[in-house]
C-alpha cells in the first residue's frame, strides 16, 4: 500500500499564518520520528521542532497518521509550521535530501483513490470543492465528496448487474423453457433504472453547471445602457458610463453569484459602424464574445426608438442560442412594447427596476435549476450517464421483443460499465492521469 515517499507544500504560495507540508508513503513516519524525541502519537497534535544536525528548521504542530488510517491510506504526515515560503522551502529541501520526492499535482488524492479510500467521483469532488466559486457549489461538492452522487451511481450499477445475472440465468434454458414472467420482471427493473438515470442526468447537469458556472455577455447598440446594467449587477462602478455612444471599447468582466450559480458577466462595446480604429477593435472583440457559448443578453431601448422588425431580425441572428432580451430605459417608454419570442425583461438601469428579474432569469435561461442540484458533477459524468441511458434504451427494446438474450446481457453490461466509469471502477489510466493532473499540488 505504501509507495515511494512524496512531499509537498499544501498551502498557496506566499506569506501566511501557517504553512502546511504533507508527506506520504514509505518512511514518512521514520523521517519525522528522527526530528522528535518523544514517540509519535498517531492522530494527536504534537509540538515539534524539525531539526537537521541540531539546527532547527521550523517549529510547529505535527500530526501523524499510520496507514491505512489516513487520507492517502499510507503513512502520512502533516506539519503545520510557519507560513513563510523560505522556511517551507527549507523544510522541503530537507525532506528531499532524506528520500522524499516532490509530489505531482493531485498525487495525494490519486493515492487515496488507488488505495480505495475514496472513489473517482469523490476525488473529483475534492478538486471541485477547492475551486468552487459559490456557497451552493461548495455545499454540492461536499455532498459529492461524502458520496451522495457515487452511492446513487453504484446503486444503479448494482441493479443493472443483477438484471444482467438474471438474464444470464435465462440464457441457460432452451427457448421453450424461458421464463416469460422473469423476463418481464427484469424489464420492469431495467425500466425503473432507466427512469432514475434520467433524473440523475438532470441533477448531474445542474451539478456540472454549478461547477463550471456560466458566462453571460451584454450586447446591443451603443448607448443602450449595457455598462449601466453591468455596473448595477457588479455593484461597483467598473465600467465608464456616458451619454456618448461608443463609450465602452474593451470588454470588461465581473464575477457574480446569481441564485447560487457563478456567473461571469461581460460588458462589451456597442455594435455599430465603427468611427475609429479603437472602436473597431472593441466591436470585433464584442462580436467574438457573442459567438462564444454564453447567455446573450441583448439590450434595446424602449420608447419610440424601438423598431420591432429590427429587434426580431437581431434575435433571428441569435436563433438557437440562450438569449435574454432587455428593453432598457422603460422610463422613456411612450408606446406599448411588442412581444418577442424570447425571455424579455423591461428595465430602468437608473433606478434598478427589472434588474432583480434579470438576475433571476440569467441562471434559468442558462438551464440551471437550483432545486435539482443535490451534488456536484462534471461533464464527464453526464456523458457516462447518457451512454448508460442509451444502452438501456436498446436493451429495453430487446427485452420487449425477448430477442437475443445474449445481446441483452451484453447491453446491460455496457450500461453498468458506463456507470462504473464515473466512480472509477472502469476507467482508463490515461483518463485518470488527466483528471488528477488538474488538481493542485499538495492535494
Ligand atoms: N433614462 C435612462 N437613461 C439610461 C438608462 N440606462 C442607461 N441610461 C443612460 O444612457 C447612457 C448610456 O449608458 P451606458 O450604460 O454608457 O450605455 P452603453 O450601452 O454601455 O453604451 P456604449 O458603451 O457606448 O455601447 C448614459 O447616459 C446612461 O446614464 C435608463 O434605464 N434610463
Ligand atoms: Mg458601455
Amino acid at each position: 500500500m505504501n509507495k515511494e515517499l512524496i512531499c509537498a507544500i499544501a498551502n498557496p504560495p506566499g506569506i501566511g499564518a501557517i504553512g502546511v507540508i504533507r508527506l506520504s508513503g514509505i518512511g514518512a513516519l521514520d523521517l519525522v520520528r528522527q526530528t522528535t524525541p518523544k514517540p509519535l502519537r498517531y492522530r494527536d497534535a504534537c509540538l515539534v521542532s524539525v531539526k537537521e544536525n541540531d539546527e532547527i528548521l521550523d517549529t510547529g504542530i505535527l500530526i501523524s497518521f499510520k496507514g491505512p488510517n489516513s487520507f492517502t491510506g499510507e503513512d502520512l504526515i502533516e506539519f503545520q509550521g510557519h507560513g513563510n515560503p523560505v522556511i517551507q522551502q527549507r523544510l522541503i529541501n530537507y525532506f528531499l535530501r532524506n528520500g522524499a520526492r516532490l509530489a505531482h499535482p493531485g498525487e495525494f488524492s490519486e493515492r487515496a483513490y488507488l488505495n480505495n479510500k475514496i472513489d473517482l467521483a469523490q476525488a473529483e469532488a475534492i478538486a471541485d470543492l477547492i475551486t468552487s466559486k459559490s456557497e451552493a457549489a461548495a455545499a454540492a461538492a461536499l455532498k459529492s465528496l461524502r458520496g451522495d452522487f457515487s452511492d446513487k451511481v453504484k446503486d444503479l450499477s448494482y441493479r443493472l448487474v443483477t438484471a444482467r445475472v438474471n438474464v444470464e440465468v435465462q440464457m441457460d434454458f432452451v427457448e421453450e423453457d424461458v421464463d416469460h414472467l422473469a423476463i418481464s420482471s427484469i424489464q420492469r427493473g431495467v425500466e425503473e433504472v432507466s427512469q432514475q438515470i434520467k433524473t440523475v442526468i438532470k441533477k448531474a447537469n445542474n451539478g456540472d453547471l454549478l461547477n463550471r458556472g456560466i458566462e453571460a455577455v451584454l450586447t446591443g447598440e451603443p448607448n443602450t445602457g449595457k455598462s449601466s446594467i453591468f455596473n448595477a449587477l457588479a455593484m461597483e462602478d467598473r465600467a465608464i458610463v456616458t451619454e456618448i455612444p461608443g463609450t465602452t471599447t474593451d470588454a470588461l468582466t465581473a464575477d457574480l453569484v446569481l441564485g447560487g450559480l457563478p456567473v461571469r458577466l461581460s460588458d462589451t462595446a456597442g455594435i455599430r459602424e465603427a468611427t475609429n480604429q479603437i472602436e473597431a477593435l472593441g466591436i470585433e472583440k464584442a462580436l467574438k464574445k457573442i459567438q462564444e457559448p454564453n447567455v446573450v443578453v441583448l439590450l434595446v431601448i424602449a420608447a419610440d426608438q424601438l423598431d420591432s422588425a429590427d429587434v426580431s431580425a437581431r434575435l433571428n441572428t441569435l436563433a438557437g442560442r440562450k438569449v435574454i432580451l432587455i428593453i432598457n430605459k422603460v422610463d422613456l417608454e411612450k408606446n406599448d412594447i411588442p412581444q418577442f419570442p424570447v425571455c424579455t425583461i423591461k428595465t430602468n438601469a437608473l433606478t434598478g427596476k427589472g434588474l432583480n428579474i434579470l438576475m433571476e432569469a440569467l441562471p434559468k435561461v442558462a438551464g440551471y435549476d437550483a432545486h435539482s442540484t443535490e451534488f456536484m458533477a462534471r461533464a464527464r459524468h453526464v456523458d457516462c450517464l447518457r451512454r448508460a441511458e442509451r444502452y438501456l434504451k436498446v436493451s429495453l427494446e430487446e427485452l420487449k421483443g425477448e430477442q437475443n438474450l445474449e445481446l441483452i446481457a451484453e447491453d446491460l453490461r455496457y450500461a453498468s460499465e458506463s456507470l462504473g466509469e464515473i466512480t472509477g471502477k472502469y476507467t482508463a489510466d490515461d483518463l485518470l492521469g488527466e483528471i488528477f493532473s488538474a488538481f493542485c499540488i499538495g492535494k
